[in-house]
């Protein structure tokens, strides 16, 4: 059965194509930096957003023509989703998706149920997946829609809770390791409270730190390799999420002993709600050695929630693509596509037009950040900014060869001191030209 008979296999079609069904930038072939645009960018597509969501909002019903929703069983309408989206990648030549355990299956009245029929639905993606080139990105489960959660999954107040939660992750890691995901998302949506008044925080984060050893533990003994990520967010739908942004992230895995188990997901739309850059979430784990992945979307500038557009801000995309080229890559984690189309955009073929925007922005965005790597545009300013500390009393500072004492005695040597411009209007400058001239030669 097919769900996008009137869509054909989407081309590169170069710079000045007026052709919405095709791709201006991203030509999966081409190298950057030695690497095919298709093994650097390793763009995936959200199950969510593509094959589930309604495009409803709380004033109004959702709009989205979806053909694979025709069905009324719900089991039905899962097979037809799993049929639609393997249609769907294949078509778009997107090289990886994601899921959660509720995206690709149904709840059933209880656990059991749940669990089996995810593995109806697991056997049938195992099966596209021996003869498809995609591949699986990482799974994570849904351990925040269900009522059950109301109080947090891992860091609830009820016992049972956690350990339903734990359940449920355990088929997740289960369902990664057989259909060979690369990674798998931890995400705390309830993980996190609405009041401090009822809250015993201590204890919510020594839970959180015990639930992701256990998981740890049990990927390890079932042999599932895949790289685990926390994906932060400050709030949306708690009030306070736990894992709020990298940097708190960072500081809870090395309190809880498992900075080496963890990389970060970074969501663009979960660093601006944080009050943060995208490139400044991204350039905080790189330096730190924890840029693991990326939820590649982007916020509106006039609204204050996780809107989840498909990028398109080209400042954003060069870069976001600037630390990623200088991480040297995502080894074993990529780009997904944690992006809905709007409201006003339901037909099915927007599914595809969306995409392509996402996946050409990047693109250039990789290609302007490549160049001005390799000229050391920006390198060579920060460097000459910090040269005060490869020579002198700097040196010293950095190498470890002085002391408060000597400081002093130093500073008391100076007459005046002196600041140089640091240039941020001119660097801004640069990087349009970056812009401009590499979408000239493209
Ligand atoms: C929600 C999150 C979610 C995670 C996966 O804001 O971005 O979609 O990516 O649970
Ligand atoms: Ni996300
Ligand atoms: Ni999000």
């Amino acid at each position: 059965m097919a769900y996008f008979d009137n869509i054909s296999k989407i081309k590169f079609d170069g710079a000045k194509s007026k052709d919405p069904l095709a791709f201006k930038f991203y030509n999966p072939e081409e190298k950057i930096n030695g690497k095919t645009m298709e093994e650097t960018l390793k763009f995936g597509v959200a199950y969510w957003h593509t094959f589930m969501e309604d495009l409803s909002d709380p004033f109004g019903v959702g709009t989205a023509q979806r053909p694979w929703d025709k069905f009324s069983d719900p089991m039905d309408k899962a097979k037809a989703r799993v049929d639609a989206s393997f249609e769907f990648f294949d078509k778009l030549g997107i090289p990886y998706f994601c899921f959660h355990d509720f995206d690709i299956a149904p709840e059933g009245s209880n656990l059991k149920e749940t669990l089996a029929n995810q593995d109806v639905i697991v056997d049938m993606m195992e099966d596209y997946l021996k003869d498809s080139k995609v591949k699986l990105l990482w799974n994570t489960v849904n351990n925040f829609t269900n009522p059950m959660f109301v109080h947090g999954a891992s860091t609830s107040n009820n016992a049972d809770v956690f350990a339903y939660a734990a359940a449920k992750v355990k088929k997740g890691l289960e369902v990664g390791k057989r259909l060979g995901s690369e990674s798998y998302v931890f995400w705390g949506g309830r993980e996190g409270y609405e009041s401090l008044l009822n809250t015993n925080m201590g204890l919510e984060l020594d839970n959180l730190a015990r639930f992701f050893h256990m998981a740890n533990d049990y990927a390890k003994e079932i042999g599932f390799d895949a790289q685990f990520l926390i994906e932060p967010k400050p709030k949306e739908p708690t009030t306070h999420q736990y894992d709020f942004d990298v940097a708190h992230g960072f500081a809870f895995l090395q309190k809880y002993n498992l900075q080496d188990v963890f990389k970060f997901n970074i969501e663009a739309n979960h660093a601006t709600l944080a009050g943060h850059s995208f490139e400044h979430e991204l350039h905080y784990a790189r330096i730190n050695g924890m840029l693991g992945s990326v939820d590649a979307n982007q916020g509106h500038p006039q609204l204050g929630w996780d809107t989840d557009e498909f990028p398109s801000d080209l400042y954003a995309t060069t870069l976001a693509m600037y630390e990623i080229l200088k991480n040297g890559g995502l080894e074993k984690g990529g780009l997904n596509f944690d992006a809905k189309v709007r409201r006003t955009s339901f037909k099915p073929e927007d599914l595809f037009k969306a995409h392509i925007v996402g996946m050409d922005s990047f693109a250039l965005g990789a290609k302007v950040a490549q160049r001005m790597i390799d000229d050391k545009a920006l390198d060579s300013l920060v460097e000459k900014r910090y040269s005060s500390f490869s020579e002198g009393i700097g040196k010293d500072i950095v190498d470890g060869n002085t002391d408060f004492k000597k400081l002093q005695d130093y500073a008391l040597t100076l007459d005046k001191v002196e600041n140089e411009s640091g240039n941020v209007e001119v660097i801004k400058s640069i990087l349009n030209q970056y812009l401009v001239t590499t979408i000239a030669d493209a």
